[in-house]
């Protein structure tokens, strides 16, 4: 009889003890579900252009992604005390994943451009760029983007050099488009093209760095562009980045940053208009 009871006692014993570890690891599980899901909620996802040097690139050596916008970036979350993670994705790719929520911002040397508001919110401008024209280094006819005529122009998808070069460039024969800049750069030194239009400050980084011996830009920079960081409409991020980049402005970051990418301090800081 004793033994039976001992018996009873002991399977009683482990089948609370079964029961202890299992609520415990439950209990654990929903923790660490918990957390993991509100450190997600918290790590904002910044869509970034795949190539845009010197504002945003891969560096080749570790794999990390360098440029301009990517510091200016890393002090405005420094200011907003904000984690996120960088996603790249093809420049056409980020209006439509931020209309979708894809990403929560979009970090791309965007030019702030009207029809681009009515879909997307820009934070203040931060860059004063504008367009330039690219040929081969042995060019002799095109000196302007006024000798484009009948002539065939390489450029990036879904920009405003895109736009420009179809609408504003006068008789131009074709406008070929490229999902990343880089493809037009090639398709000009392989004789695909007879220029490239594109933003003033990657046209000069690549005449300067790969393309050097190769290209040459060509007459003034056309278009007055600024760049502005992109967000889902209604975004409450706005004001808050506003405020960061005001103090950036301020504060002397911006200077220290623009001139570790362009060697030189900017003349003036680029002014909402
Ligand atoms: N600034 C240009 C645009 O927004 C091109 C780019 O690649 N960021 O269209």
């Amino acid at each position: 009889m004793k033994a039976l009871r001992n018996t009873i006692v002991s399977v009683l014993l482990i089948v609370a003890m079964v029961a202890l570890v299992a609520c415990g690891n439950t209990a654990e599980d929903t923790t660490s579900e918990n957390e993991s899901a509100g450190s997600e909620k918290t790590k904002l996802v910044v869509g970034t252009d795949t190539s845009f040097v010197p504002f945003e690139y891969q560096n080749q050596e570790t794999g990390e992604y360098e440029g301009f916008d990517i510091d200016l970036w890393a002090a405005i979350a420094d200011e907003l005390g904000v984690e996120y993670e960088l996603k790249p994705m093809d420049f056409n790719g980020l209006i439509p994943a931020l209309q979708s929520g894809t990403i929560d911002v979009a970090l791309a040397g965007m030019t702030i451009k009207e029809e681009r508001k009515e879909k997307v919110d820009f934070a203040l401008p931060y860059y004063d760029a504008g367009l330039l024209v690219l040929v081969r280094a042995d060019e002799e006819e095109i000196q302007s983007v006024d000798d484009l005529d009948g002539k065939v122009i390489a450029t990036k998808t879904g920009t405003t050099s895109y736009d420009y070069s179809a609408e504003k460039v006068e008789g131009v024969k074709e406008v070929k488009p490229f999902p990343n800049i880089d493809g037009a750069y090639m398709e000009l030194i392989n004789n695909g093209a007879d220029a490239v239009i594109f933003d003033s400050p990657n046209v000069m980084f690549f005449a300067k760095d790969k393309g050097k011996g190769q290209v040459k830009p060509v007459g003034d920079i056309l278009q007055g562009q600024q760049y502005g960081i992109a967000f889902p409409k209604g975004s409450e991020l706005v004001p808050e980045v506003n405020e960061a980049l005001e103090k950036i402005f301020e504060n002397g970051t911006y200077n220290e940053i623009y001139k570790k990418w362009f060697g030189q301090e900017p003349k003036s800081l680029p002014s909402a208009k």
